[in-house]
């Protein structure tokens, strides 16, 4: 196994700290601040990484008010100032220090809020199986997340031994990538994951992300040469994962890279995706610039250079469906968190007409 120089000491920048995170943490101005990187959120207490060792912490009351927003309690990644507890192991989050790349998707059942899955990464390595869950439309979706959140996104499609024809496989995920790396491996067979590693460097922040059963602990687990992670069998039956992982976890590298492992995701719903559908699409894109109106559906409009891509083999049919079945949910997510945010606006301000009206009232009888 290639390992490169094993961290020994751990500094700040071995858990991805920066200049950019400092100078946040200073601006801050309050003095007895210390950062402190979230390995894991749990419902209300959060277990963070530190120089010092791991810290048990809870967030300051402020952060939990509903005012502060749904998104200011801190996630998996996020960089929090602590205040450390007169015992040194346990700690207050007085802030979450502004994010950067951030994963998010549409909550599940829940039609207007979004989830952020993980913040302050660098890398999202998508993985998939090659076995019977393979699907290139899922990939496309996944990809748009990805491209939203800023992150740079690794294709990983495991579990080469179980597929007849790896070769096809990786060439249709090629053809979708839009020049992301891709990676064929088997996590199973020693040294399997190595390819992977060159994608989490010294004090770079890699998430896994894919649906349950894919691998994604088996490679951590390959990564770290030792069985940290629980792993599962897939059912049988229909080759889906068991849900194993169950929480989200940010975890040190031996050479210094770190990787998020993530619970499987039954199904990825995209939030406020704004351009990042069409850079993931951008094989349409570009022929949506040869269609006769500008604002096409490529959806039976004349002269549609996207059909004719299409109808010539150059354009799968469906690829195009998935996309516009994409743009066709980008669209309704965003009316749905226009209607809400009328809603609450409207809640804000009723308040003053009934103070208007009792103002008003109360002239008539004062001047009556
Ligand atoms: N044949 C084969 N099996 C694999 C490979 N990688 C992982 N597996 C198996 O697939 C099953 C699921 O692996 P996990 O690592 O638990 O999958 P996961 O993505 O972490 O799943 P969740 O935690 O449920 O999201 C386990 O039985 C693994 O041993 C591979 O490359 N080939
Ligand atoms: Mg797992
Ligand atoms: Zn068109």
């Amino acid at each position: 196994m290639r390992h490169g120089k094993r961290i020994d000491v751990l500094t700040l920048e071995t858990l991805g700290w920066d200049d950019g995170f400092e100078t946040q943490l200073r601006a801050r101005g309050e003095g007895g601040l210390q950062p402190a990187r979230v390995a894991v959120a749990h419902n209300a207490l959060y277990q963070l990484s530190t120089t010092e060792g791991d810290v048990l912490a809870e967030v300051a009351g402020r952060l939990r008010h509903r005012s502060a927003g749904a998104d200011a309690r801190p996630v998996v990644g996020d960089w929090v100032a602590i205040r450390l507890g007169a015992d040194r192991n346990t700690a207050t989050i007085e802030a979450v220090l502004p994010r950067r790349c951030c994963f998010s998707r549409k909550a599940a059942g829940e039609p207007t809020r979004r989830q952020l899955v993980a913040a302050n990464i660098d890398t999202v390595l998508l993985v998939c199986g090659l076995d019977d869950d393979f699907s290139l439309r899922r990939i496309e979706r996944y990809l748009v997340a990805i491209r939203n959140s800023g992150a740079a996104p690794v294709l990983v499609l495991n579990k080469a031994d179980l597929c007849p024809d790896p070769a096809a496989a990786r060439a249709a995920a090629a053809a979708l990538a839009s020049g992301a790396p891709l990676h064929v491996v088997n996590a199973l067979s020693p040294g399997g994951a190595e390819p992977l590693r060159e994608h989490l460097p010294p004090g770079r922040t890699g998430a896994l992300i894919g649906s349950s059963g894919v691998g994604k602990s088996t490679i951590i687990n390959r990564l770290l040469g030792r069985e940290r992670q629980r792993t599962g069998a897939v059912r049988r039956r229909d080759g889906r994962g068991r849900h194993t992982t169950s929480q989200r976890e940010l975890i040190l590298l031996p050479d210094g890279g770190l990787i998020i492992d993530t619970p499987g995701m039954r199904e990825l719903q995209l939030w406020d995706v704004t351009d990042a559908l069409d850079d993931a699409f951008d094989d349409i894109r570009a022929l949506a610039a040869e269609c006769r109106f500008r604002d096409c559906g490529h959806d039976g409009e004349p002269r549609c250079a996207v059909r004719g891509a299409v109808e010539a083999g150059r354009l799968s049919a469906a690829r195009l469906d998935n996309y516009r079945r994409l743009r066709h949910e980008r669209q309704s997510v965003r009316q749905r968190r226009d209607e809400l945010a009328r809603l609450e606006e409207h809640r804000r301000i009723k308040p003053n007409h009934r103070a208007m009206r009792a103002l008003r009232s109360h002239r008539l009888t004062d001047d009556g």
